[in-house]
This record gives C-alpha cells, structure tokens and sequence, in this order.
C-alpha cells in the first residue's frame, strides 16, 4: 500500500480545517476547533492502488502545536497552502510558505523531486469582498510550479475533493519519478563492487 501524506497550511481562519472536513466527510459545519491539531487518516482507492492517506491539518496557536513548520516540511510529500481571497495577509502568509517549501535548503535534504503543493483561494463564496485578484493567486502558482485553484469550502464538495485528489495524484506521479532516478540495490552493489575492484585492477 502507498503512504500519501499531505500538510493543510495556512493563516489562521483561511479555512484550512473546513477544506480537510470537507474533503473527508463531503460537510461543511461551519465552527471548528483551532486550539489542536489533527492527523486525519483515510484508506483510499486510487486509480485501482489503495492508498494510505494521512492529512495533517495543524493547530493555529503555536504553543500547543507539536509539529514545528521545519518538521511539517520534511513529514509531508504533498501540501495545501490556503489563503482567504478576502483577506490579503493571509495571502502574503501563503506566499511565505510557498518560498520556504520550494526554498534549496528545504528541496534539498529529502527530496529527489520536487514536493507537490496546490495553493488554494478559498472563501470564492465571498468574491463580493475579495482582497486577492484570482490573476495574483494564478500568477504565484505559476511561478512557484504549484497547482492552483479558487473555491469555496462552505458551498462546493466536488471541487474540493477534485483538488484533493489532483495534488495526491501529483504525490504518486512524483514518486513515481523518484523511483526511477534512485538506482536499483543490485545495479548499486554492481557499481560498488565495480569500483573497488575496477580501479585496484587498474593500478595492479
Ligand atoms: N464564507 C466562508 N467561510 C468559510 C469558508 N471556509 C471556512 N470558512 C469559515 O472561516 C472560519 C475559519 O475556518 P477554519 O476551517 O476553522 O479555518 P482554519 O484555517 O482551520 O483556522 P485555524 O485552525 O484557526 O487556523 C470558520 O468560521 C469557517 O466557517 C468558506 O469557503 N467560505
Ligand atoms: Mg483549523
């Protein structure tokens, strides 16, 4: 079985935890706990694979969160990084995020390829306040090679669960991709042993 596991990050009230219930129970409830943080788990039929999905969605107040942001990026091979249309802190925190996933440092130390990350306006329902043209968010996610989309996580179900299910998509195509560059054990023991015994032949 395939292990998928994706972080829902955000600014506080963007919704993060209204998108992870939705997607999970198809409902929207209106008022969620901030004050923990949860690890979903979900047994999903994928494209005829059965996956394992655990989806983290993090506590908002920091001195009770167990999962540090530095943690988060090497737990996850895919992210959801929200932000509220109406509210444009919270895409400046969105852009923030997106810098420190795709930054070197981080790339770097896990990760033959590169994450999978969707950026999310949600709150679509609230255009009449909007504070973060649509073009801005298409433009971040272009730059950063994210997936993006607009939606509203308290009236649509189906574009949720499709934008769920295209970033687990990209989750398995990536490792997909590592498998092929990583060699395989027997064709690594071969260049080992090759090495070691290729190069004292040669200075015999
Ligand atoms: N109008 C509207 N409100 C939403 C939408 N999604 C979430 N909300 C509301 O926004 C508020 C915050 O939603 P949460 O899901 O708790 O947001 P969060 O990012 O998990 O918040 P923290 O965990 O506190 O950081 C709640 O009052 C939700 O009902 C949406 O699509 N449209
Ligand atoms: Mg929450």
């Amino acid at each position: 079985m395939n292990d998928v596991k994706l972080a829902v990050l955000g600014g506080v009230g963007t919704g993060k935890s209204a998108l992870t219930v939705r997607f999970l129970t198809k409902r929207f409830i209106g008022e969620y706990a901030s004050n923990f943080e949860s690890i979903y788990n979900k047994y999903l039929d994928f494209e005829g694979k059965q996956l394992n999905l655990e989806i983290h969605d993090p506590c908002s107040q920091p001195q009770k969160a167990k999962f540090s942001l530095t943690r988060e990026l090497h737990w996850a091979d895919g992210f959801v990084i929200v932000y509220d249309i109406s509210d444009r802190s919270s895409f400046a925190f969105a852009k923030a995020l997106i810098y420190r996933i795709r930054e070197p440092q981080t790339s770097h130390c896990k990760r033959a390829v590169e994450s999978a990350m969707v950026l999310v306006g949600n709150k679509q329902d609230l255009c009449h306040m909007r504070e973060v043209g649509w073009e801005e968010g298409q433009k971040l996610a272009l730059d950063h090679r994210c997936q993006f989309c607009e939606l509203s996580a308290a009236e649509q179900s189906l574009e949720v669960e499709l934008m769920f299910l295209k970033v687990i998509k990209d989750v398995l195509t990536n490792s997909k991709l590592k498998e092929k560059r990583r060699p395989s054990g027997s064709k690594s023991m071969a260049k080992l042993i090759n090495n070691v015994f290729g190069k004292r032949r040669k200075s015999v």
